[in-house]
């Protein structure tokens, strides 16, 4: 099988390439290369799949791509992600989440696939007090810039399954976290400004709750819904691991070995969600989906990760030391 993959230099859906190239599909992925994205993370498989560097809110572009590969299916990763960038300027999620997410499904609608698996997220539900879960029929109540512009792109989905027969798949995953996530995310943050014995920002009282998912557990849980799941169905991705921000972030000291002294309680983010937590019952019970890293292996993992592999990170030092300035205020 063909599988057309957008935003697989990214964090998580080069997880899915580095997957899904190991069970043998025809993989073509696209990406057009922004600050977060890396073809480092391909660099195990790289005579493995076809490269094309592109913006998927380019109309023209894609249906060449299209044209050109004759996908059969469509795993549609390509997003802006960051929920603090999305507060200092949303018109990218507007660009790439929204009007992107639209160009694919028409370039889908017009080509014609067998499956288009569009990933969201959690966000989309809003947010939770202490108790309770998000189910896929949960009412969609995004706050922020970001996840606005992923519901956006998840009710586009739905339109066009119901409207035009578009076979579209939901995924919601939860906080995802593991080897190669680019560091302005909690985890990465903390572990690369730990190393450095900087200050590690943590907002409000650290007290928000978010379900840490590994991320070759989701890469999973989307290939099994792109082999098993029915056109126009919804799957949470959860792990069932919530956590405060602050246990999470000295659960990284400890293990770094680095004092808590460190921490810095600094200005909360703005409209910040409070808790999020899936059922992740229904991919279960219909698809035999389960997570199979559990928190602390996960951690242990990411961890030794970032520590085998710091050059990768350090390149993109300068890069941050900006970027960080303009996001964290005392
Ligand atoms: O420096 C920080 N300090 C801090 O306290 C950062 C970067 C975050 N936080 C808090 C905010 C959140 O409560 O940690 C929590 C996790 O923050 P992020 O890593 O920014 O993730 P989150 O905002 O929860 O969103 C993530 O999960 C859902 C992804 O970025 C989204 O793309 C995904 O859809």
């Amino acid at each position: 099988m063909k599988l057309l993959t957008t935003g697989t230099a990214g964090f998580i859906g080069s997880e899915f390439v580095r997957q899904v190239v190991k069970k043998g599909y025809d993989v073509v992925v696209v990406d057009c290369l922004t600050y977060a994205g890396d073809t480092d993370r391909l660099a195990e498989v790289k005579d493995d799949y076809r490269f094309y560097k592109a913006d998927v809110s380019n109309l023209e572009f894609m249906e060449h791509i299209f044209m050109t590969e004759k996908p059969d299916a469509v795993v549609h990763w390509a997003a802006e992600s960051h929920v603090d960038r999305s507060i200092l300027d949303s018109s990218p999620f507007i660009k790439t989440n929204v009007l992107g997410t639209h160009v694919l499904l028409e370039c889908a609608k017009k080509f014609g696939v067998n499956k288009f698996i569009n990933i969201a997220t959690d966000e989309v539900y809003g947010e939770l007090g202490e108790t309770g879960s998000f189910y896929e029929d949960t009412p969609l109540e995004p706050n922020s810039p970001y996840s606005v512009s992923k519901t956006s792109a998840d009710m586009l989905g739905r339109a066009y399954f119901r409207t035009f027969g578009t076979p579209v798949v939901t995924a919601r995953p939860s906080n995802n976290y593991g080897p190669w996530q680019f560091p302005e995310k909690l985890v990465p943050v903390v572990i690369l400004k730990a190393l450095h014995d900087e200050k590690i920002p943590v907002y409000g009282q650290g007290l928000n709750i978010r379900e840490w998912l590994y991320v070759s557990d989701c890469a999973d849980a989307v290939m099994t819904v792109l082999e098993k799941a029915a056109p126009g169905s919804i799957y949470n991705i959860g792990s069932g691991q919530g956590r405060r921000n602050i246990e999470v972030v000295k659960k990284l000291l400890d293990r770094l070995g680095k004092s808590e002294e460190l921490i810095e309680y600094v200005q909360d983010r703005p409209g910040h969600d409070f808790r999020y937590s899936l059922s992740y019952d229904k991919i279960t019970r219909e698809l035999g989906w389960s997570p199979k890293i559990d928190f602390e292996t996960g951690m242990n993992n990411t961890v030794g990760w970032y520590l085998e592999n710091l050059a990768w990170s350090e390149k993109k030092l300068d890069y941050l030391r900006n970027y960080w300035k303009t996001v964290y205020k005392k």
